[in-house]
Protein backbone atom coordinates (compact mmCIF):
# COMPACT_ATOMS: atom_id res chain seq x y z
CA UNK A 1 0.00 0.00 0.00
CA UNK A 2 1.02 3.80 -0.68
CA UNK A 3 1.24 5.99 1.89
CA UNK A 4 -1.96 8.01 0.08
CA UNK A 5 -3.37 4.57 0.02
CA UNK A 6 -2.93 3.72 4.02
CA UNK A 7 -4.62 7.67 4.70
CA UNK A 8 -7.90 7.14 2.60
CA UNK A 9 -7.94 3.66 3.66
CA UNK A 10 -7.92 5.08 7.53
CA UNK A 11 -10.75 7.39 6.48
CA UNK A 12 -13.03 4.65 4.82
CA UNK A 13 -12.21 2.16 6.68
CA UNK A 14 -13.54 2.92 10.55
CA UNK A 15 -10.16 3.18 12.45
CA UNK A 16 -9.13 6.69 13.75
CA UNK A 17 -6.04 8.31 12.51
CA UNK A 18 -3.78 10.04 14.50
CA UNK A 19 -1.29 12.75 12.95
CA UNK A 20 1.21 14.26 15.55
CA UNK A 21 2.21 17.81 14.66
CA UNK A 22 5.63 18.03 13.41
CA UNK A 23 8.27 21.31 12.40
CA UNK A 24 11.07 19.34 11.11
CA UNK A 25 11.84 15.77 10.14
CA UNK A 26 13.47 14.96 13.29
CA UNK A 27 9.93 15.38 15.03
CA UNK A 28 8.52 13.73 12.14
CA UNK A 29 11.03 10.41 12.75
CA UNK A 30 9.68 10.82 16.64
CA UNK A 31 6.21 10.88 15.89
CA UNK A 32 6.14 8.11 13.76
CA UNK A 33 8.63 6.58 16.29
CA UNK A 34 5.69 6.42 18.58
CA UNK A 35 3.08 5.54 16.87
CA UNK A 36 1.32 8.07 15.63
CA UNK A 37 -0.80 6.80 12.08
CA UNK A 38 0.82 10.15 10.58
CA UNK A 39 2.37 13.34 10.35
CA UNK A 40 0.67 16.93 10.40
CA UNK A 41 2.76 19.19 8.39
CA UNK A 42 1.75 22.17 11.00
CA UNK A 43 2.02 25.69 9.51
CA UNK A 44 1.81 26.89 13.29
CA UNK A 45 4.67 24.85 13.98
CA UNK A 46 6.65 25.82 11.49
CA UNK A 47 6.12 29.43 12.10
CA UNK A 48 6.61 29.18 15.70
CA UNK A 49 10.13 27.04 14.79
CA UNK A 50 10.99 30.21 12.82
CA UNK A 51 9.98 32.69 15.52
CA UNK A 52 7.36 34.36 13.29
CA UNK A 53 3.89 34.24 13.58
CA UNK A 54 1.20 31.86 11.40
CA UNK A 55 -0.24 34.58 9.32
CA UNK A 56 1.44 33.47 5.96
CA UNK A 57 4.36 35.49 6.93
CA UNK A 58 6.63 32.41 5.63
CA UNK A 59 6.58 32.03 2.05
CA UNK A 60 4.83 29.11 0.47
CA UNK A 61 8.25 27.39 -0.63
CA UNK A 62 9.92 27.68 2.66
CA UNK A 63 6.43 25.24 4.01
CA UNK A 64 6.76 23.24 0.63
CA UNK A 65 10.29 22.65 1.26
CA UNK A 66 10.14 21.44 4.73
CA UNK A 67 7.33 18.54 3.75
CA UNK A 68 9.75 17.65 1.18
CA UNK A 69 11.96 16.91 4.18
CA UNK A 70 9.92 16.00 6.28
CA UNK A 71 8.02 13.12 3.97
CA UNK A 72 11.38 11.94 2.72
CA UNK A 73 12.33 10.50 6.59
CA UNK A 74 9.33 8.97 7.09
CA UNK A 75 7.04 5.72 6.13
CA UNK A 76 3.48 6.74 7.28
CA UNK A 77 2.03 9.21 5.55
CA UNK A 78 2.01 13.44 5.79
CA UNK A 79 -1.05 15.53 5.85
CA UNK A 80 0.75 18.98 4.48
CA UNK A 81 -1.21 21.95 5.90
CA UNK A 82 -1.43 24.49 3.08
CA UNK A 83 -3.22 27.14 5.09
CA UNK A 84 -5.64 29.12 2.20
CA UNK A 85 -4.14 27.25 -0.93
CA UNK A 86 -1.60 30.68 -1.35
CA UNK A 87 -3.97 32.92 -3.48
CA UNK A 88 -6.93 31.80 -5.26
CA UNK A 89 -7.84 28.61 -7.27
CA UNK A 90 -5.58 29.64 -9.81
CA UNK A 91 -2.52 29.81 -7.11
CA UNK A 92 -4.04 26.03 -5.68
CA UNK A 93 -3.96 24.60 -8.86
CA UNK A 94 -0.41 25.21 -9.16
CA UNK A 95 0.71 25.02 -5.48
CA UNK A 96 -1.09 20.80 -4.89
CA UNK A 97 0.67 19.36 -8.15
CA UNK A 98 3.89 20.62 -6.28
CA UNK A 99 2.76 19.19 -2.65
CA UNK A 100 1.81 16.04 -3.94
CA UNK A 101 5.62 15.97 -5.73
CA UNK A 102 6.77 16.50 -2.31
CA UNK A 103 5.59 13.31 -0.79
CA UNK A 104 2.28 15.05 1.23
CA UNK A 105 -0.60 12.12 1.19
CA UNK A 106 -2.88 14.86 1.73
CA UNK A 107 -3.38 18.32 1.85
CA UNK A 108 -5.47 20.59 4.19
CA UNK A 109 -6.67 24.13 2.63
CA UNK A 110 -8.75 26.29 5.03
CA UNK A 111 -11.70 29.04 4.09
CA UNK A 112 -10.13 32.23 5.22
CA UNK A 113 -8.33 35.19 3.30
CA UNK A 114 -5.32 35.58 2.33
CA UNK A 115 -3.11 36.42 4.08
CA UNK A 116 -4.46 34.21 7.08
CA UNK A 117 -4.36 34.61 10.81
CA UNK A 118 -3.82 32.33 13.13
CA UNK A 119 -6.45 29.96 14.26
CA UNK A 120 -6.06 29.84 18.09
CA UNK A 121 -5.13 33.85 19.15
CA UNK A 122 -7.65 35.28 20.84
CA UNK A 123 -8.89 37.89 18.74
CA UNK A 124 -7.08 37.09 15.05
CA UNK A 125 -8.60 38.24 11.83
CA UNK A 126 -10.82 35.66 10.76
CA UNK A 127 -12.05 36.57 7.68
CA UNK A 128 -13.73 34.08 5.20
CA UNK A 129 -13.90 34.08 1.46
CA UNK A 130 -17.41 33.53 0.22
CA UNK A 131 -18.79 29.87 -0.61
CA UNK A 132 -18.65 29.51 -4.09
CA UNK A 133 -15.28 30.89 -4.16
CA UNK A 134 -13.90 28.43 -1.69
CA UNK A 135 -15.85 25.80 -3.83
CA UNK A 136 -13.91 26.68 -6.92
CA UNK A 137 -10.90 25.98 -4.81
CA UNK A 138 -11.83 22.76 -3.69
CA UNK A 139 -12.40 21.88 -7.21
CA UNK A 140 -8.73 23.60 -8.56
CA UNK A 141 -7.48 21.05 -5.67
CA UNK A 142 -8.97 17.63 -6.88
CA UNK A 143 -8.32 18.42 -10.33
CA UNK A 144 -4.77 19.46 -10.29
CA UNK A 145 -3.83 15.93 -8.38
CA UNK A 146 -1.86 13.54 -9.92
CA UNK A 147 -2.73 10.43 -8.14
CA UNK A 148 -6.87 10.05 -7.25
CA UNK A 149 -5.52 8.68 -3.54
CA UNK A 150 -4.01 12.10 -2.57
CA UNK A 151 -6.70 13.57 -0.10
CA UNK A 152 -7.68 16.95 -0.18
CA UNK A 153 -9.34 17.95 3.10
CA UNK A 154 -11.17 21.24 3.03
CA UNK A 155 -11.23 23.15 6.36
CA UNK A 156 -13.99 25.12 7.47
CA UNK A 157 -13.13 28.30 9.88
CA UNK A 158 -16.70 29.32 10.47
CA UNK A 159 -16.90 28.36 14.19
CA UNK A 160 -13.11 29.98 14.47
CA UNK A 161 -15.09 33.23 12.83
CA UNK A 162 -17.81 33.17 15.14
CA UNK A 163 -20.49 32.64 12.34
CA UNK A 164 -22.26 29.44 14.45
CA UNK A 165 -22.76 25.93 13.54
CA UNK A 166 -25.51 26.54 10.68
CA UNK A 167 -23.07 28.86 8.96
CA UNK A 168 -20.18 25.90 9.30
CA UNK A 169 -22.82 22.59 8.48
CA UNK A 170 -23.44 24.80 4.89
CA UNK A 171 -20.02 25.63 4.10
CA UNK A 172 -19.02 21.88 5.32
CA UNK A 173 -21.67 21.01 2.90
CA UNK A 174 -20.89 23.11 -0.34
CA UNK A 175 -17.12 21.79 0.16
CA UNK A 176 -18.76 18.36 -0.01
CA UNK A 177 -20.27 18.95 -3.02
CA UNK A 178 -17.46 20.81 -4.75
CA UNK A 179 -15.46 17.41 -4.25
CA UNK A 180 -13.70 17.45 -0.64
CA UNK A 181 -12.65 14.04 0.49
CA UNK A 182 -13.18 14.93 4.09
CA UNK A 183 -13.91 18.32 6.13
CA UNK A 184 -11.54 19.55 9.03
CA UNK A 185 -13.98 21.43 11.75
CA UNK A 186 -11.96 23.81 14.30
CA UNK A 187 -13.19 25.40 17.26
CA UNK A 188 -11.61 27.27 19.89
CA UNK A 189 -13.81 26.76 22.75
CA UNK A 190 -12.35 25.37 25.61
CA UNK A 191 -15.15 22.66 25.75
CA UNK A 192 -16.07 20.19 22.98
CA UNK A 193 -19.80 21.29 23.19
CA UNK A 194 -19.52 23.48 20.06
CA UNK A 195 -17.31 20.68 17.74
CA UNK A 196 -19.60 17.97 19.57
CA UNK A 197 -23.06 19.37 17.62
CA UNK A 198 -21.45 19.97 14.87
CA UNK A 199 -20.83 16.19 14.33
CA UNK A 200 -24.11 15.29 15.74
CA UNK A 201 -25.68 17.63 12.92
CA UNK A 202 -23.34 16.37 10.21
CA UNK A 203 -25.33 13.96 8.46
CA UNK A 204 -23.27 12.98 4.72
CA UNK A 205 -21.11 9.72 4.83
CA UNK A 206 -17.92 12.34 4.33
CA UNK A 207 -15.34 11.58 7.20
CA UNK A 208 -14.75 14.78 10.13
CA UNK A 209 -11.37 16.01 10.99
CA UNK A 210 -10.70 17.46 14.13
CA UNK A 211 -7.94 19.15 16.28
CA UNK A 212 -8.91 19.28 19.73
CA UNK A 213 -6.30 21.78 21.02
CA UNK A 214 -8.19 23.98 22.71
CA UNK A 215 -10.55 21.46 23.79
CA UNK A 216 -8.19 19.11 25.06
CA UNK A 217 -10.32 16.88 27.37
CA UNK A 218 -11.62 14.78 24.05
CA UNK A 219 -9.73 11.67 24.16
CA UNK A 220 -9.28 9.94 21.15
CA UNK A 221 -11.56 6.66 22.57
CA UNK A 222 -14.48 9.67 22.84
CA UNK A 223 -13.71 10.78 19.05
CA UNK A 224 -13.67 7.16 17.81
CA UNK A 225 -17.17 6.44 19.21
CA UNK A 226 -18.85 9.67 17.58
CA UNK A 227 -18.30 7.02 14.43
CA UNK A 228 -17.96 10.24 12.15
CA UNK A 229 -14.43 11.61 12.62
CA UNK A 230 -11.92 10.04 10.03
CA UNK A 231 -8.59 11.75 11.58
CA UNK A 232 -7.35 13.84 14.96
CA UNK A 233 -4.91 16.16 14.59
CA UNK A 234 -2.61 17.10 17.45
CA UNK A 235 -1.83 20.73 16.00
CA UNK A 236 1.03 21.71 18.18
CA UNK A 237 2.33 19.50 20.62
CA UNK A 238 5.85 19.05 19.35
CA UNK A 239 6.78 22.29 19.62
CA UNK A 240 5.30 22.74 22.70
CA UNK A 241 7.16 19.73 23.89
CA UNK A 242 10.10 20.82 22.46
CA UNK A 243 9.83 24.72 23.91
CA UNK A 244 8.96 23.37 27.24
CA UNK A 245 12.06 21.20 26.84
CA UNK A 246 14.51 23.30 25.85
CA UNK A 247 14.08 26.14 28.41
CA UNK A 248 14.05 24.13 31.50
CA UNK A 249 17.09 22.18 30.26
CA UNK A 250 18.68 25.66 29.65
CA UNK A 251 17.54 27.36 32.63
CA UNK A 252 19.38 24.26 34.30
CA UNK A 253 22.43 24.58 32.78
CA UNK A 254 22.30 28.28 33.73
CA UNK A 255 21.34 27.88 37.11
CA UNK A 256 24.25 24.71 38.26
CA UNK A 257 26.94 26.61 35.68
CA UNK A 258 27.64 23.42 33.62
CA UNK A 259 25.90 20.58 32.07
CA UNK A 260 27.19 18.46 34.74
CA UNK A 261 23.17 17.24 36.08
CA UNK A 262 21.28 17.41 32.65
CA UNK A 263 23.31 15.60 30.37
CA UNK A 264 22.35 12.09 32.55
CA UNK A 265 19.12 13.20 31.97
CA UNK A 266 19.25 13.80 28.23
CA UNK A 267 19.10 11.61 25.37
CA UNK A 268 22.73 10.56 24.37
CA UNK A 269 24.33 11.54 21.41
CA UNK A 270 24.54 8.24 20.17
CA UNK A 271 20.91 8.21 20.25
CA UNK A 272 20.77 11.14 18.14
CA UNK A 273 23.37 10.30 15.66
CA UNK A 274 21.28 6.89 15.30
CA UNK A 275 17.97 9.36 14.46
CA UNK A 276 20.11 11.31 12.11
CA UNK A 277 20.49 7.65 10.25
CA UNK A 278 23.38 6.48 10.70
CA UNK A 279 23.16 3.17 10.00
CA UNK A 280 22.34 4.11 6.49
CA UNK A 281 25.70 5.38 5.84
CA UNK A 282 27.53 2.79 7.87
CA UNK A 283 25.71 0.37 5.32
CA UNK A 284 26.68 2.64 2.30
CA UNK A 285 29.96 2.61 3.76
CA UNK A 286 30.74 -0.52 3.42
CA UNK A 287 29.34 -1.01 0.23
CA UNK A 288 30.57 1.59 -1.76
CA UNK A 289 34.11 3.00 0.27
CA UNK A 290 36.85 1.51 -1.35
C1 LIG B 1 -1.64 24.27 12.40
O1 LIG B 1 -1.16 23.47 13.22
O2 LIG B 1 -0.95 24.99 11.67
C2 LIG B 1 -3.11 24.38 12.29
C3 LIG B 1 -3.94 24.05 13.44
O3 LIG B 1 -3.56 24.81 11.24
S1 LIG B 1 -4.23 25.52 14.31
O4 LIG B 1 -2.96 26.12 14.64
O5 LIG B 1 -5.01 25.16 15.47
O6 LIG B 1 -4.99 26.42 13.43
MG1 LIG C 1 -2.18 25.88 10.16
Amino acid sequence: MTKHQMLRHALTGGKLFTAMAAHNPLAAKLAEEAGFSGVWGSGFELSASYAVPDANILSASVHLEMMRAIASVISIPLIADIDTGFGNAINVSYVVPQYEAAGASAIVMEDKTFPKDTSLRADGRQELVRIEEFQGKVAAATAARRDPDLVVIARTEALIAGLGQAEAIRRAEAYVEAGADAILIHSKQKTADEVLAFVDAWKIAVPLVLVPTAYPSLTEADIARLGKVGVVIYGNHAIRAAVGAMRSVFAQIRRQGGIQNVDLALPSVKDIIALQGDRHMRDLEAKFLK
